[in-house]
């Protein structure tokens, strides 16, 4: 049967590349956009918009049954800075808006579902380095307690009734197209817009703070891959440790000063580091690995010169 696709969330950091992808892959018709507020100009010309509300199931499901919508990204989610301010809105958009999907694959209303976890998952008791797929997870952010739920209900669905969900545990994504809103990774896509546009950042995460990090394309084709994969080989149903790289601010500095040599950096941590300080610095993706075959393209220097280049492109 041919694809018909809805994202929802389709205006945010990842959901833009995401359906403009998905487009290009599947045909711009087969791939609806929806969010609660417009977007990219190229995403909302180049196929179906819906404005809808991710909380709101109805209309949800009115949008599922109008296109006769077989797969669903459920992108929306109020990242880990953002929830400490809000928990109760944070937890009702995060866990609602999962249950109203994971609900509807349970009625057969569609097929198959992509539901993005986090790094966030993991708390001070995770062993830091190399954290496995399978560990202690403590988490001590709303964020991050949301995505630890959601995954344990994503398994339960897919164990109890057989829903076909997916998911993978990103890092901190870095791009340039759309601006990230309100995550504890956000410095590094600042650092570079600060680096061309003043030659310093202050940045609000201490200089040897590391945390996994991933390109965006990294990030679309991982989503991509992860979805177009047999079924039987996604052995884990909660969701996929995945990696690319690993970096603190001082070392993303040394390398954006090899393309701008007077970029200075200085640092001023505010509570985004407390947040920053419960989460792994490096990640162990071997299951994602074997199970789906998923390879990640990007290191810090081909990343670093992506988000210079990509910047000075898109503000022309
Ligand atoms: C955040 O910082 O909240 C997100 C994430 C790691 O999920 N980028």
């Amino acid at each position: 049967m041919a694809k018909k696709i809805l994202i929802i969330g389709a205006c945010g950091q990842i959901g833009t590349e995401l359906s403009l992808k998905l487009r290009e892959m599947h045909g711009n018709d087969a791939v609806v956009a929806s969010d609660i507020r417009e977007g990219d100009a190229e995403l909302m010309q180049s196929g179906p918009f819906e404005i809808a509300d991710a909380t709101d199931a109805k209309l949800i499901e009115s949008l599922i049954d109008k296109y006769e919508i077989n797969e669903v990204y459920l992108m929306a989610a109020m990242l880990s800075a953002t929830a400490e301010k809000a928990p109760m809105k944070a937890w009702s958009l995060n866990m609602d808006s999962l249950f109203h999907i994971l609900n509807m694959a349970k009625a057969k209303k569609i097929e198959k579902v992509f539901w993005p976890s986090s790094i966030a998952v993991f708390g001070p008791s995770t062993p830091k380095e190399n954290t496995p797929q399978s560990t202690i997870m403590e988490p001590t952010t709303v964020y991050g307690i949301s995505k630890q739920t959601g995954e344990r209900w994503c398994e339960y669905f897919h164990k109890k009734y057989g829903v076909d969900v997916r998911s993978i545990r990103y890092p901190g994504i870095i791009s340039y197209k759309t601006l990230p809103g309100g995550g504890t990774t956000d410095y590094a896509i600042e650092i570079f817009h600060e680096a061309l546009k003043k030659g310093s950042y202050t940045s609000f995460l201490d200089k040897d703070t590391a945390l996994p990090m991933m390109f965006m394309d990294d990030a679309i084709k991982a989503t991509v891959d992860i979805m177009e994969a047999p079924a039987g080989d996604i052995k884990v149903r909660s969701s996929y440790n995945l990696s690319a790289m690993s970096f603190t601010p001082e070392s993303l500095a040394a390398e954006i000063r090899k393309h701008i040599p007077d970029f200075s950096i200085d640092y001023a941590p505010d509570f985004r580091q407390e947040i920053a300080d419960t989460w792994p610095s490096s990640i162990d993706d071997s299951r994602a690995r074997e199970d789906w075959g998923w390879e990640h393209n990007f290191d810090i220097e081909k990343l670093t010169t992506e988000m210079l280049e990509g910047i000075k492109a898109h503000a022309v």
